[in-house]
């Protein structure tokens, strides 16, 4: 009988402490931008929330920076289960499926309530492939509206032929096909770099990542063309949440609200703070000259075009829910 009680408890003891290993759960989450952008600090303080909320659970370290995958191999990543979880920018997706590239589209949605509209008439969309995928998406946030950054002063679109285009997705290829500018893909990670060797010459991005890269050490001009405000969503592999306890799921969706919310207001924030930071940095912050802003709305109804036609009756439905009042 007390052998029996011993095997007993001695099992007991065991099943405790496997409970005890298996009660911390550790994600990994692959970043692409700078630790201190806005949307890295977001997704350290969402980290941070789930920690409190589950009581030490759940403990999801942030790798920023591009420093686990490139930011075009964060989502095959997350899918495939090499890392747990993942913050993207849809836009550079467009290729595999048009839907992800609707807010990188210039002028479709070229303001914060626009981009809010535009989100909310994609995200079931996106939530239905990303399920498909094996992944679920926890967030979104826009980057501030892009602008121009160039060497020198512009006047039109033509200004831009032949000039050495930095592209970070699809579309900002296209536009530099669409002005007559060479078009070379440079992610955020290598932005420095490139501009330090002279690669680029100019780009279309947000103030913050103008800030980030310190665009201002080779590009002394920024035309604010609020254009389209592109989102980063953050992903999870599904089987990996699908392993946590109800609670724990629980606190990770309230933690992923909480920072959409936040995100959108960091967002609003540096957009005022990244361009008052270039000027400080000697950038002209300009309005676009008409001309400008002419030839690029072109080009944006161009793209348009092209995408509507590519995205089929999905892109349809999107645009239809996108433009209901
Ligand atoms: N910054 C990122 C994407 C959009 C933005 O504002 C970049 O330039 O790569």
């Amino acid at each position: 009988m007390q052998r029996r009680l011993f095997s007993l408890s001695a099992a007991a003891a065991l099943l405790l402490s496997a409970g005890m290993v298996s009660a911390q759960t550790k994600w990994d989450l692959a970043a692409a931008y700078p630790a201190t952008n806005f949307h890295s600090e977001n997704l350290v303080q969402f980290a941070n929330d789930i920690d409190k909320a589950t009581g030490g659970k759940l403990k999801i370290t942030v790798h920023a920076g591009a420093s686990l995958f490139k930011a075009p191999e964060i989502k095959r990543a997350v899918q495939g289960g090499q890392v747990q979880a993942g913050e993207i920018i849809f836009a550079n997706f467009q290729n595999e499926w048009q839907i992800y590239g609707a807010d990188g589209l210039p002028f479709l949605a070229d303001s914060y309530d626009e981009s809010n509209k535009l989100y909310k008439a994609q995200k079931p969309l996106v939530e239905k492939k990303l399920a498909e995928q094996g992944m679920k998406l926890l967030y979104a946030v826009a980057w501030p509206p892009q602008g121009v950054y160039t060497k020198k002063p512009l006047n039109s679109a033509a200004d831009l032929k032949g000039v050495k285009w930095r592209a970070y997705s699809p579309a900002t290829s296209r536009i530099a096909e669409l002005v007559g500018a060479q078009p070379v893909t440079v992610q955020a990670a290598e932005l420095s770099q490139a501009l330090a060797t002279g690669v680029v010459e100019a780009t279309m991005t947000s103030g913050a990542t103008g800030v980030d890269s310190k665009l201002y050490e080779n590009l002394k001009y920024y035309y604010d063309l609020q254009a389209w405000l592109p989102k980063n969503a953050v992903l999870v592999n599904s089987k990996a949440f699908d392993a946590l306890d109800k609670a724990t799921q629980e606190a990770v969706l309230n933690a992923a609200a909480q920072a959409e919310l936040r995100g959108l207001e960091a967002s609003k924030r540096v957009n005022t703070d990244s361009l008052a930071k270039l000027k400080a940095n000697g950038v002209q912050v300009l309005p676009p000259p008409a001309q400008l802003k002419a030839d690029m709305k072109k080009v944006g109804d161009t793209m348009q075009q092209e995408w509507i036609t590519k995205a089929g009756p999905e892109g349809k439905a999107l645009i239809d829910a996108f433009q209901k009042p």
